[in-house]
């Protein structure tokens, strides 16, 4: 299972992602995505479903019409791991369109 990211750790992945923050309320990561419209919202959600199957690593999010809001974290951690740094990352390149 992945192990708990120290908290040195966790703020240097952090400080290398675009628009990441800490959750106030738990030990997890938050980003609110915006697009051009629905379609290329979930034409993201969609495209990130797929890596997230392969990573067996699965957002939270909350999608409303071109908003996508996510929250990462390991569960079975009980807190944020190198997972949800690669999953941001991942995320974040989906959404640029690299
Ligand atoms: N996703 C996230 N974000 N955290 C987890 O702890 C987790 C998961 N655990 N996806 C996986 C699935 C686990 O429940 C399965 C059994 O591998």
């Amino acid at each position: 299972m992945a192990e708990r990211l120290k908290p040195e750790d966790r703020a240097a992945g952090l400080q290398k992602l675009t628009g990441w923050h800490l959750a106030e309320d738990r030990e997890a990561i938050t980003k609110s995505f915006r697009f051009k419209d629905f379609n290329e919202a979930f034409g993201f959600m969609s495209r990130v479903a797929l890596v997230a199957e392969k990573m067996d690593h699965h957002p939270e999010w909350f999608n409303v019409y071109r908003t996508v809001d996510v929250t990462l974290a390991t569960h079975d951690a009980g807190g944020l791991t190198e997972l949800d740094l690669k999953l941001a990352a991942e995320m974040d390149r989906i959404a640029g369109g690299t």
